[in-house]
């Protein structure tokens, strides 16, 4: 399956659910301060794929991109985004200022990609003062995934089909648990 990555297609071996139904347009955007990000934030593409929600993935920095990256979050709504999710590390203020540009939810992975292991990511993303809030997921590769799998919980108060693929993949995710290891 393909994902559009920086106006490009991107393959993530991610198998669809097949009574999924592939959503034409993304609608949910995946930002990621640097390509080096791309490896830990794939799970929270994967899971959506999987989920039949198209996603935009982009490279953006709030420092390095700043132009990009407000272009991107000011006109993501009106491009029919509904839920912004950003990943970042070391002083990760990439989610934080996603959030002050727009009024779509934001939900922030902190990324292990430092000397402090994601400890300092996930303070800079989840320590917001009170106003503009950014709903923080767990560092790493397992905040991504939940990144996603709340983005569709999201989608899925308005959106049967994608409640419907959240449900089957939380009764697979059961019958899949063995009783004995
Ligand atoms: C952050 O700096 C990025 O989100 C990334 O996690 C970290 C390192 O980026 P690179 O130096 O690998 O581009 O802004």
């Amino acid at each position: 399956m393909a994902i559009r990555k920086a106006g490009k297609t991107r393959k993530t071996g991610a198998a669809p659910d097949k009574a999924a139904r592939r959503d034409p347009k993304p609608r949910v955007a995946i930002l990621m301060g640097s390509a080096s990000d791309w490896d830990t934030m794939k799970p929270a593409a994967e899971v959506l794929e999987r989920l039949g929600v198209a996603t935009d993935v982009r490279v953006m920095s709030a420092h390095r991109t700043p132009a990009r990256h407000h272009a991107y979050v000011t006109k993501a709504e009106a491009n029919g985004i509904d839920v912004i999710i950003a990943g970042a590390g070391s002083a990760a203020h990439l989610a934080g200022v996603t959030a002050a540009l727009t009024l779509l939810p934001v939900l922030g992975v902190p990324i292990d990609s430092s000397p402090l292991q994601g400890l300092d990511a996930l303070l800079a993303t989840v320590q917001m003062p009170g106003g503009i809030p950014v709903g923080t997921l767990a560092i790493g590769k397992a905040g991504a995934k939940n990144a996603g799998l709340l983005a569709a919980a999201i989608l899925a108060r308005k959106d049967p089909a994608v409640r419907t693929a959240l449900s089957r993949f939380r009764e697979r995710q059961t019958a899949s648990v063995p009783e004995r290891p």
